[in-house]
């Protein structure tokens, strides 16, 4: 037997470790087959020389919304997947997404196959947004979806009428989800709150962009983040918070989280980074950091949420790429009526499938590093596979695992023409591959960005040679296990229940 490819000289770090430089990754029909010293070497064996760098696990973007009927200028699965790769990325969940008028999830769920197929230069899967859960679609169709579709997560919105449950409708699904095993992801933020503040400022007068972060106030989503744990704890259903933003919502679910609820929480680079003085730029282009929950106003919310990454309140770390032109019809500019901005007609979202891993890996670096590589691989890769469906397959280094991999540039490695610039590299909407015409992360210096991406043992970013050398098509379509639960258990008795209570009635 031999290797079809080695990758020698690197540092690699893996969920639960920093390996020793010496230790080299072996790969075989797609697959890792061995770590170890002084690998055979076969005739036909491809040697990847890392030069000194790190190598972390391939991506796995959990939260990305890609052709989605919603937002027609976004991006679609090819130009997506294409700005996932060349960040390092090798597997993204999308959301196949029904309509309120869609009374089976069948076609639904065709028509994003149609829309993936052949497309992906990453691998992908999917998870159901549930807008309309009829009886027959909770109780007949999710079981087919779950069991002989691999989709093994669905997600519910409390806000955005189109969209929003009620809670009954919520309890309803979680019931199922409980009884299937499967993962329940939850936007959530007080739709009624946001209605209220949001007449009141229009009533003044007060539509500019900014004003969009002024109607979702903190509030809203640590009410409506309580709400759900509320309800997944008397249903005994394992539940994902996605995207927060606010500390108050983050506290609820890590006081869940010390009960032992089985409460996953989600957050984004653009909560640690990015704050709502952006939605004052001029000339309308404060919309372009347009997304809900909002960008909070403060430096120590920013801090907040990097507290919560460290210490283990966030199980995975997404980009939630939802993209929209600034400069299209379609895109942002649809908060723009008659000349004036109307914040609550821009369509809500940022793109970030290609700069989540570089923005988090630059966060590990230097005497400033907020969370370590070990943690940046286990939110940005681990965590999320295993939470999905995915544990065993993707996300970790370790043989049996599909060899999706990512090679960074030596510490060290200078990015400029000049050497005396050790700036790094400086984010732009010019170098992205992704189909937006901009990047919320516009002049952001990083010191380090993926020199390969490797996924099934196929080098499909190469950043200095060709670029994307992957191929359109080459993503496939990974049928999802049920998923682990990660964080807590299930089983436990709710608040104030005796023993036995809840079985009168689950
Ligand atoms: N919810 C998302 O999940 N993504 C973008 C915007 C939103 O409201
Ligand atoms: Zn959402
Ligand atoms: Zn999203």
């Amino acid at each position: 037997m031999s290797f079809d490819l080695i990758i020698t000289n690197g540092t690699i770090v893996t969920s639960a470790d920093i390996l020793d430089p010496k230790v080299e990754i072996g790969v075989k029909d797609g697959k890792i087959i061995a770590l170890g010293y002084s690998l055979p070497r076969g005739p036909k064996t491809q040697v990847l020389d890392a030069e000194g760098a790190y190598i972390t696990p391939g991506g796995v973007d959990s939260h990305v919304h890609l052709a989605q009927a919603e937002s027609p200028d976004g991006d679609n699965f090819e130009t997506g997947t294409r700005g996932a790769i060349a960040g390092g990325t090798t597997t993204v969940l999308a959301f196949a997404s029904q309509r309120r008028t869609d009374d089976s999830l069948f076609p639904v769920l065709e028509a994003y196959h149609g829309k993936a197929r052949g497309q992906s230069y990453c691998d992908y899967g999917f998870h159901f947004i549930l807008t309309n859960p009829t009886k027959h679609i909770v109780n007949e169709e999710l079981p087919v979806l779950v069991n002989k579709e691999g989709i093994s997560s669905v997600k519910l919105y409390m806000t955005y009428e189109p969209m929003k449950l009620d809670d009954r409708a919520i309890l309803d699904i979680m019931m199922a989800a409980r009884q299937l095993g499967i993962t329940t992801m939850i936007h959530a933020e007080n739709s009624d709150m946001i209605a209220l503040i949001t007449e009141r400022l229009e009533a003044r007068g007060l539509t500019d962009p900014f004003y969009h972060s002024v109607s979702r106030p903190q509030i809203a989503e640590g009410e409506a983040t309580n709400r759900a744990i509320c309800l997944a704890e008397l249903t005994d259903t394992p539940v994902l918070i996605v995207h927060v933003s606010s500390e108050m919502a983050m506290n609820h679910i890590r006081e869940a989280q010390t009960r032992m609820l089985p409460i996953h929480g989600e957050t984004c680079p653009h909560y640690l980074l990015l704050l709502s003085e952006r939605m004052q730029a001029p000339d309308f282009e404060g919309a372009k950091a347009v997304c809900s929950p909002p960008l909070r106003h403060d430096l120590r919310d920013l801090s907040a949420i990097w507290r919560g990454v460290a210490n283990g309140t966030f199980t995975t770390l997404s980009s939630d790429h939802a993209p929209t032109k600034f400069s299209s019809p379609y895109g942002k500019t649809l908060g723009m009526k008659n000349g004036f901005p109307v914040f609550r007609n821009i369509p809500n979202g940022l793109p970030g499938i290609e700069t989540r891993l570089p923005l988090i890996f630059n966060q590990t670096i230097g005497p400033n590093a907020k969370i370590s590589l070990t943690q940046f691989v286990q939110t940005t890769s681990t965590k999320p596979a295993r939470l999905y469906g995915l544990g065993g397959v993707k996300g970790d280094i370790a043989p049996g695992y599909d060899a999706d991999l990512v090679i960074w540039y030596p510490p060290g490695h200078r990015f400029a023409a000049d050497p005396d610039d050790t700036a790094g590299l400086c984010i732009s909407a010019s170098m992205l591959h992704h189909n937006c015409d901009y990047t919320p992360y516009e002049g952001m210096k990083l010191m380090n960005w993926p020199r390969y991406t490797i996924i099934r043992g196929q080098i499909v970013w190469d950043r200095d040679n060709g670029g994307v050398i992957g191929s359109k098509g080459f993503g496939e379509f990974l049928k999802r296990k049920k998923g682990s639960v990660v964080t807590g258990q299930t089983g436990g008795l709710a608040q104030g229940m005796m023993d036995g209570e809840r079985e009168l009635w689950l």
